[in-house]
């Protein structure tokens, strides 16, 4: 059995390849990079379920396989909820995590720490191809802090600045398998999981 996960980043593919693993899904999980010449959707949606689904459903179409796609971002109270879900092109269209990481610091230099809570969110959408509008949609989110400089060298995007209280970590001081257990992208998995089944039922 094979899924794909419409994804270019080798980031959220790790952690989704791992959760399954910890799970003992006995799924093959591909990714946009085992593709020929796949799509890359412009991810034109106002919303993350907008935008997994315009992700989903491109891939699905041209690969034919079931699939996943996951739109996730931050929001920074402190800045009304921004980069939210524009994340991936906060400091601009050429997606680097360095440059949007430099920016979050530098909008919120000066704020104090009790100040800087933010929440991550993670929105997963299953599509089976020619059933769209049977789409299974699951979401997670995890509250934290953003940290006036980087720590810790795993992980990537945000989580050198992304403070969990509650762990005394940042996301990047977490193994993939102690961030799966509390990330937004680790909770909406777990939903995923527990509806897969069901959903899946209804293409037999
Ligand atoms: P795909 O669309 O190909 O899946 P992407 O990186 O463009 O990959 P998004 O559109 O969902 O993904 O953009 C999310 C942005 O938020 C991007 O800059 C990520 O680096 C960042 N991000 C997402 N999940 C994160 C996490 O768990 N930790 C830190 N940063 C994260």
């Amino acid at each position: 059995r094979e899924i794909l996960f419409a994804t270019s980043n080798q980031g959220k593919a790790r952690e989704l390849k791992e959760a399954f693993k910890q799970a003992g899904i006995d799924v093959e999980v591909k990714t946009n990079a085992d593709l020929t010449n796949p799509p890359h959707p412009v991810e034109t949606g106002r919303t993350f379920e907008a935008n997994a689904k315009i992700k989903a459903h491109e891939l699905a179409d041209f690969s034919g396989m079931l699939t996943l796609a996951d739109d996730s971002g931050l929001m920074v109270d402190k800045l009304n909820g921004e980069p939210g879900v524009r994340s991936a092109r906060y400091a601009g269209e050429a997606h680097n995590d360095a440059h949007n990481n430099a920016k979050l610091l530098a909008e919120l230099g000066g704020v104090a720490q009790n100040e800087r809570t933010a929440k991550f969110n993670t929105t997963i959408v299953a599509s089976m191809p020619g059933h769209f509008e049977q789409d299974l949609v699951v979401t997670g989110q995890c509250a934290g802090e953003i940290l006036p400089g980087p720590r810790g060298k795993d992980g990537f995007g945000y989580d050198p600045l992304f403070y969990v209280p509650e762990k005394g970590k940042t996301f990047a001081e977490m193994t993939t398998d102690e961030k799966n257990e509390i990330s937004h992208r680790g909770r909406a998995i777990k939903k995923l999981l527990v509806e897969l089944p069901a959903w899946l039922k209804q293409f037999e």
